[in-house]
């Protein structure tokens, strides 16, 4: 296939991302929504280009900012809305939330609010695949903050050691909550990662879905033949760190570098492309909101179930 049409497909779901987040946005003022969200407006060709990488029997897990990751791999979007708004319909029955993602049917496994949390999950998985002779790969997904916690450094030397197929992918934002990276790290990732014997990369360009795909595929191939790989993607928050607004009056950040992504994000850019399937994609939006707002609250019975 053309890059034309890849570009055309990606663009899609990049779009679909960033609207189904520009309409929590405006849901999230009639408190419809239960469940505080982590938006990852700027950041959508990383979950694009990453899973368009992949095959569909490989596994993702992700974090608290992974709306774009559970579109990208497929989750429906009805039990997406459902579940954003707290109701039996949603993908785990309205009790996990924005931040507790799982759609295990279409390979997104989970997403914790706890930082780094699900990196030893992917880790397992794919020691499980190894053991069984599965040809699969498993995805951990993190923020670049996530690498400060034990659990990474953990991950990386039990992945090395046991040579199992996983893939570490990196979203670097240069931000956990309002603190830069440099301040707070003393290692550059990549670099890092050798050190543990597993290679690396970092890409740029993380607004270029294509390229992310591409370093995801060679990636993935290098995993495929049985060694771990750390994969950094640059890439921009336009929002806050939590909520629906922007975060430019705490002063930690001027809109300077955002501004600086959004001349080069293409679904700003190539207005066009954009304008062409924004019906289609709201009228599926719709649909899906629709179908959230019909779905009964849980009750009782519900609500106990599967928490203890
Ligand atoms: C174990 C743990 N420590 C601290 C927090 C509070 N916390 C929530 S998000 C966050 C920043 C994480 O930054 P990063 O991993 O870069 O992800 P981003 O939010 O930028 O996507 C922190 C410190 C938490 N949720 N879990
Ligand atoms: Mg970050």
């Amino acid at each position: 296939m053309k890059d034309e049409a890849i570009y055309r497909r990606l663009f899609r779901t990049a779009l679909l991302i960033r609207l189904v987040e520009e309409r929590i946005i405006a849901l999230y003022p009639s408190d419809k929504i239960q469940s505080p969200v982590h938006l990852s407006i700027g950041q959508e060709a990383v979950a694009v280009g990453v899973c368009d990488g992949l095959l569909p029997d490989d596994l993702v897990f992700a974090t608290y900012r992974s709306h774009g990751f559970y579109i990208a791999k497929g989750g429906p979007l009805d039990a997406m809305f459902a579940e954003l708004y707290g109701r039996k319909g949603g993908i785990s029955g309205g009790k996990a939330g924005s931040m507790h993602l799982a759609a295990p049917e279409v390979g997104l496994m989970g997403s914790s609010a706890v930082v780094a949390s699900t990196i030893p999950h992917a880790v397992g998985a794919a020691l499980s695949f190894k053991r069984r002779g599965i040809p699969r790969i498993a995805v951990a997904v993190f923020g670049d903050g996530a690498t400060e916690e034990g659990v990474y450094h953990e991950s990386l030397n039990f992945a090395a050691i046991m040579k199992v197929p996983v893939l570490f992918v990196c979203e670097d934002n240069g931000l956990a909550v309002h603190s830069h990276r440099p301040i707070r790290q003393s290692y550059k990732l990549v670099e890092h990662a050798a050190t543990f014997g597993i290679a690396g990369r970092r890409v740029e360009e993380g607004w270029d879905m294509l390229a992310v795909r591409r370093a995801t595929l060679e990636a993935a191939a290098t995993v495929r033949a049985g060694a771990p790989f750390v994969l950094e993607i640059a890439t921009s928050r336009y929002k806050e760190h939590v909520g629906v607004g922007e975060d430019f009056h705490f002063n930690y950040r001027t809109s300077d570098a955002v501004d600086a992504w959004k001349r080069r994000d293409p679904l700003i850019v190539d207005a066009a492309l954009a304008a062409s399937l924004t019906a289609e994609l709201e009228a599926e939006i719709d649909a899906a909101v629709a179908f959230a707002e019909a779905s009964a609250a849980p009750g009782r019975v519900e609500l106990l179930a599967d928490v203890i």
